[in-house]
Order: C-alpha cells, then sequence, then structure tokens
C-alpha cells in the first residue's frame, strides 16, 4: 500500500526527509492512547502526538463537535465581524487561567502565539509611553516555535543558525541543565535558582528601559525536559517585576493538565503577566493557539485611541472549528477530572522511569507532571545516533516515544493507564539494553 504513495512532494517539517521517505513510517487511524499504522501494527502513543492530544486520539464529543460545526457554520471572518464560539472559550479558557489572566487573543499555533505575545509587549510598552523598552529576553535551549521571533528568542542553535540575523535586540539566559548537580532528580531539582540572577547582570548591561519582555518555557520541553530548579521562576517573577520588564511564560506544552494543573504556572505558583498556549486547548485535533493577557494589559490598549487597538490577527484566529473542539475539549477534561488524573499519574511515571536508573546508556532521569526523559550518553562523534536508533527501535516493538538529541522524552495522554506507562518503560529499557 505504502510502495503506490508518491513521498517526493510533501516536504516533511523537522524531519530527515531521505531516511524518511527510504523507511516511511505512516499512521493512519487513532483511538485512546494507541495509534494504528498503515501496515496494520497497534503503537502506543508515548508521546500524545506531540505533546497535543492530552484527552487521547479521536474522543468522540470533540470530534462530533467539530463535523457539527463543520456542517453548521464552516467560517467567518475573523476581522470586525465574529461569532458566539470565540467569546464563550476565551471566558472558559480565562476561568481556568491564574490570576489577573482574563484575556484571550487566538492565532492557530504555539508558533503564532509567541510571536503574538512578543507583538503586544512591544506594544503594551509603546501605548504606555515606553517605546523605547524593545528588547526581548530569552534562555539558551528555549524552543519558542519557528516565527522569526520564536528562533530568534529560542535558544535552540540548530533553529537558528540558517536563518540570519533574525530580530534585533535579544538576549538569552544561561539554561538551567547541569548534570554534575542535578542528574536523577525527581520533580525540581534542588540546584540552579540562582542562574535566575543572571538575568540581573542583562539588566545591568541593557538597562531595564530598553528590556520588554522575558520570555521562558517554565519547564522547557522541547529541548529535552528541563525542569525548572526550585525557586528559579520565582526569582525570574522577582527581578522582571523590579524592573517593569513583563514575564511571558510559553506553556503551549505545559497548559491544559500536561503538568496535573490548569497551567504551570500554578504548580510553580508564579504568575507571569502573559501565558502562550495551543496543542492541549484542542487536544491537539484543530489547530489553535492563543495569548493570555492579564486585564492590566487589556485595559492599556482599550484606552487608546478608537479604533482597531493592535494591527495584528490572522484569517483563521479563533477558526469556528478550533473554538468548537476546544470548547469540546475543555468538557471533556472536565467531565473526566484529567488534569486531577495527571497529578494522580504522576508519582506513577516517575517511579516507572527512575526504576530505569542503572539501565545502560542512561546518564540522566528526569520528570514533573505528566513528562519524562531519559537522557543518553552520546555515541562518540555521533551525537544523537544513540536516541534516534532507540526511537527507532521503540516504534518497531510498538511504542511512540520522542527523541531530540541524545534525550528520548515521554509524554503520555492524560487517560495513559498504569500498565500503558509500564509498556512505554520496559520497551525502552529493552531497547537500550540491546542498543550499542
Ligand atoms: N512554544 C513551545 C514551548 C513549544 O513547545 C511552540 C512554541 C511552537 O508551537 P507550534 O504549534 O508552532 O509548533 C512549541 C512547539 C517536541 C516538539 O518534540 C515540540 C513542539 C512542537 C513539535 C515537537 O518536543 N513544540
Amino acid at each position: 500500500m505504502t510502495t503506490a504513495l508518491d513521498f517526493e512532494s510533501h516536504w516533511m517539517p523537522f524531519t530527515a526527509n531521505r531516511q524518511f521517505k527510504a523507511a516511511p513510517r505512516l499512521l493512519v487511524e487513532a483511538e485512546g492512547m494507541y495509534y494504528k499504522t498503515m501496515d496494520g501494527r497497534r503503537i502506543l502513543d508515548g508521546f500524545a502526538g506531540l505533546w497535543c492530544c492530552n484527552a487521547g486520539h479521536c474522543r468522540k464529543p470533540i470530534a462530533e463537535a467539530i463535523a457539527r460545526q463543520a456542517a453548521t457554520m464552516d467560517y467567518a471572518p475573523a476581522f470586525q465581524m465574529g461569532h458566539p464560539l470565540s467569546f464563550q472559550l476565551a471566558s472558559r479558557i480565562a476561568k481556568l487561567a491564574p490570576g489577573n489572566l482574563d484575556h484571550v487573543f487566538f492565532c492557530n499555533s504555539g508558533s503564532e502565539a509567541v510571536d503574538t505575545a512578543l507583538k503586544i509587549a512591544l506594544g503594551l510598552h509603546r501605548v504606555q509611553g515606553h517605546g523605547e523598552r524593545i528588547r526581548f529576553i530569552g534562555r539558551e535551549r528555549g524552543y519558542h516555535g519557528v516565527g522569526f521571533g520564536g528562533i530568534s528568542v529560542g535558544g535552540i542553535p540548530a533553529n537558528r543558525k540558517m536563518f540570519g540575523t533574525m530580530l534585533n535586540g535579544v538576549d538569552h539566559l544561561p539554561h538551567t541543565h547541569n548534570l554534575e548537580k542535578n542528574a536523577f532528580s525527581r520533580g525540581q531539582p534542588a540546584w540552579g535558582a540562582h542562574l535566575a540572577d543572571d538575568l540581573e547582570r542583562l539588566v545591568a548591561l541593557h538597562d531595564a528601559s530598553t528590556i520588554a519582555a522575558v520570555i521562558v518555557e517554565p519547564m522547557a520541553g522541547s529541548t529535552g525536559v528541563l525542569i525548572p530548579p526550585k525557586g528559579y521562576l520565582q526569582r525570574l517573577r522577582e527581578i522582571t517585576s523590579k524592573h517593569g520588564i513583563l514575564l511571558i511564560f510559553d506553556e503551549v506544552i505545559t497548559a491544559f493538565g500536561r503538568m496535573g494543573a490548569n497551567f504551570a504556572a500554578d504548580v510553580y505558583g508564579v504568575q507571569p503577566d502573559m501565558i502562550t498556549f495551543a496543542k492541549g486547548v484542542t487536544s491537539g485535533t484543530v489547530p489553535m493557539g492563543g495569548v493570555l493577557v492579564s486585564s492590566d494589559i487589556y485595559k492599556a490598549f482599550m484606552s487608546g485611541p478608537a479604533g482597531i487597538e493592535i494591527f495584528h490577527g490572522y484569517t483563521y484566529s479563533a477558526h469556528p472549528l478550533a473554538c468548537a473542539a476546544g470548547i469540546a475539549t475543555l468538557d471533556l477534561y472536565a467531565a473526566e477530572g484529567l488534569f486531577e488524573r495527571a497529578a494522580r499519574m504522576a508519582p506513577k511515571l516517575e517511579d516507572a522511569l527512575h526504576s530505569m536508573k542503572g539501565t545502560r546508556h542512561v546518564i540522566d532521569i528526569r520528570n514533573h507532571g505528566l513528562v519524562g526523559a531519559v537522557e543518553l550518553a552520546p555515541r562518540p562523534g555521533a551525537p544523537g545516533a544513540r536516541a534516534f536508533e532507540a526511537y527507532l527501535k521503540c516504534y518497531e516493538k510498538g511504542v511512540l516515544v520522542r527523541q531530540t538529541a541524545d534525550i528520548i522524552a515521554i509524554a503520555p495522554a492524560l487517560i495513559v493507564e498504569d500498565a500503558q506507562i509500564d509498556q512505554i518503560v520496559s520497551t525502552l529499557r529493552e531497547v537500550l539494553t540491546a542498543l550499542d
């Protein structure tokens, strides 16, 4: 069946196209915790798609809401017109959000959410008479999507090096990963809060009056799961507040239950000025992203001159299908108590993962919420090769995980059962034990 497909025309994203097309891995169906491959194999999904299908796959209430909406009203103009679902969904999200984050700007992806948040930060300072605050501070190893804004504040070298100078005026905090100090930590590592103090150094260098915002993932997912050290995010909040700098949490991965709460901000007890989200808001069914902003930010824009308050938005901002999916998804999360379930399952995942300590090649295991990572010693001269092979072998054995550099990441849907966690971990252990 696969041989009948023309693989040439589709240039696949973040994929080794030539390798993939020589030995394609095609998924054709999904249900609950499982995918079915084109050759009829059942695959346990250990990664909720790509950190997004938090309610599990092909959940009926969400699928039906999308189908109903597609047949009722496919699209409504996003500019100067509206439809009821966007208001319903925004107020639902605002109710879940921490503190005074109570307004939502919709877009279609995490990358768009990040670019939107950065633009809101610049616009806000400008409407408040501080148009000289134009710098952004990101963090090494940060992932904020692939727009020019996102790769500029992001800190993943491979995602940046092809693309020129990006945004001007961006600096980066050091990342928090340190195996000597924190290897095999369970939950938040004890060492590293002081790394946030580097922000004071950057503030001194650039002067606070030139800095618009600091953006970080509260838990850095894409770079290979870096859990924030205890006290680290609190310090970032203290320093940003002291200097009038906005703090943006990029919660594209961590929002909607992944950490066992509504948002990572709740788990870490730190109130940002904006939160970007995507993925879990529709459980991965229809693309959607958004930015949660505080009432103060919204009010500042609304007190400007009459007319359009921000010259920004997308054709598909608050697309009716995405809104219908979002409302049905939030209903399902609540009806099944899935965020609480994630919190309940987190210790099980932690114990299962840490039981791999001592397994061949494993140099670190880390976890928080329903997220875990196993870091491998790299093969000499071939960074990433060992983990990529492990990823392929797991897939051959019926378990889908995710590989980045020499790290295997695990983030199952929030409906995951004990036995499925055991299967993910035992498959990975078996694969690593047999791997060179
Ligand atoms: N911010 C964060 C924190 C993300 O994790 C984005 C922005 C961009 O979202 P979009 O929807 O534009 O892709 C992300 C996306 C992985 C992986 O394997 C992570 C992401 C996407 C795909 C794979 O870790 N994160």
